[in-house]
């Protein structure tokens, strides 16, 4: 079989990839590992920037996400036991705010229009090798329904996540992976609880980093610093809401508590593979570059790639010319590189490393200090936060 565009990874990336393409008919075909309701449920994002926005938009997916996603214009921060500072977005970056819509969401609303409208879809199909790709004919191949099949294409898109195979398909001697492993990890829960807040916290404690989140009106999302390697069964349903009770704490903030439906522990790390194109080969989203979670960042710089490599392969399509694709890596490049560098700065800013001393948490504080009282250090907070416009 042939397609145009084969795109290795029905997450994110590669259904907001394919759907871009269709509608500038451009065929591609989506080869997905795992089953519809595994890549549907699988807990992850919560919050999309005003571009991620634009873009699922521009896809004809933001139908729900228009309905029913929460638009947030700030967050706080809390430290130094109990002080607290809202930032801003639209004030400081000229009207940019976020979403609140969870990446489970995107991932459904993404699946159902490609199931109805195509391009082909195809759940249970594991790519197992990428040949051929300093040619102009490169093969995927990938194994369905108990049977090795092949895919050949014009160019192949790795949107296979970290843990995928595509990035293999680059000799060891043609890429070079910048990593930075943390020391701590997230014990992240989902509870069925209203929301103590309208917009998100991120607290600096002495015990540690936390985080509440959500995920509609009705569903609390929270995090916690926890120790790599924790177990989440070792935390009972009662320590963790006493834990969260002493990271947020605030005069005259109480957080409300109910039934804790989830409970997953997630590492943390920063990862960037250079250069995101060899050959035919095409990297994007965290098949090219992870970030911590602090800065909200992985799911929207995923989107971002696929938006830059979507235009470059529609000139492709209608001019012939490959400039543009010929420039993906080091366009995206740019904006992971200032990711990496907000999501590293938030992370070390608000958790505590175990081999922290005193004067690491004094200049922690200045940091947030600083943030609360300059409209400049804020002003940069918030442009990071909410998202630079794609180039
Ligand atoms: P994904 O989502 O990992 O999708 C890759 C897909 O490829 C499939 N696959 C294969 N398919 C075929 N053949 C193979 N050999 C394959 N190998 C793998 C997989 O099954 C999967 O379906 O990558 P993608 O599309 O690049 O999307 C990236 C985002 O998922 C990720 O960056 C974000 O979830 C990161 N992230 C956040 N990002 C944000 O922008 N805002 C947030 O608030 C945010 N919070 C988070 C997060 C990530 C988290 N975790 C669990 C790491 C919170 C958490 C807890
Ligand atoms: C989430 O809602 O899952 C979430 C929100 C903000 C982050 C990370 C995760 O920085």
């Amino acid at each position: 079989m042939h397609t145009t565009v084969g795109i290795i990874g029905g997450g994110p990336s590669g259904l907001l990839l394919a759907r871009l393409l269709h509608r500038a008919g451009i065929d591609c075909v989506v080869l997905e590992s795992r089953d519809r309701a595994y890549v549907e449920q699988r807990q992850r994002a919560g919050i999309l920037e005003q571009s991620t926005v634009d873009a699922l938009r521009e896809a004809g997916a933001a139908g729900r996400l228009d309905a029913e996603g929460l638009v947030h214009d700030g967050i706080e921060l809390r430290w130094d036991g109990g002080r607290s500072h809202r930032v801003d977005f639209p004030s400081l970056t000229s009207g940019r705010r976020v979403w609140v819509y969870a990446q489970t969401e995107v991932v459904k609303d993404l699946v159902a229009l490609q199931l109805a409208d195509g391009p082909p879809l195809r759940f249970g199909a594991k790519a197992v090798s990428v040949e051929g790709v300093e040619t102009d004919r490169p093969v995927v191949t990938y194994v369905h329904e108990g049977r090795t099949k092949t895919l050949t294409c014009d160019y192949v898109v790795g949107c296979d996540g970290f843990h995928g195979v595509a990035r293999a398909a680059v000799p060891d001697t043609a890429r070079t992976t910048y990593e930075r492993v943390y020391p701590y990890s997230w014990l992240g829960i989902l509870a069925d609880v209203p929301p103590s807040c309208e917009e998100l916290i991120y607290a600096h404690s002495s015990r540690g980093f936390a985080l509440h989140s959500m995920r509609s009106p009705e569903v609390s999302r929270l995090y916690l610093q926890v120790p790599n390697g924790t177990d989440p069964s070792t935390w009972s349903d009662a320590q963790i809401w006493d834990e969260l009770d002493f990271r947020f704490a605030r005069r005259g903030w109480t957080l409300a508590r109910g039934p804790i439906t989830a409970k997953n522990v997630l590492p943390m790390r920063s990862s960037v593979t250079e250069p995101m194109r060899f050959g035919r080969l095409f990297l994007a989203g965290d098949a090219a570059h992870i970030v911590p979670p602090t800065g909200a960042k992985g799911l929207n710089l995923a989107a971002a790639d696929v938006v830059v490599l979507a235009r470059a392969l529609v000139r492709w399509h209608t001019t012939g010319s490959t400039d543009p694709l010929d420039a993906y890596s080091d366009t995206c490049l740019r904006r992971v590189w200032r990711a990496e560098h907000f999501s590293w700065f938030m992370t070390t800013t608000l958790h505590t490393d175990p081999e922290q001393s005193g004067f690491d948490t004094r200049l922690q504080v200045s940091q947030l200090d600083r943030i609360a009282s300059s409209p400049h250090a804020e002003g940069e907070l918030a442009m990071n936060y909410a998202g630079l416009p794609i180039t």
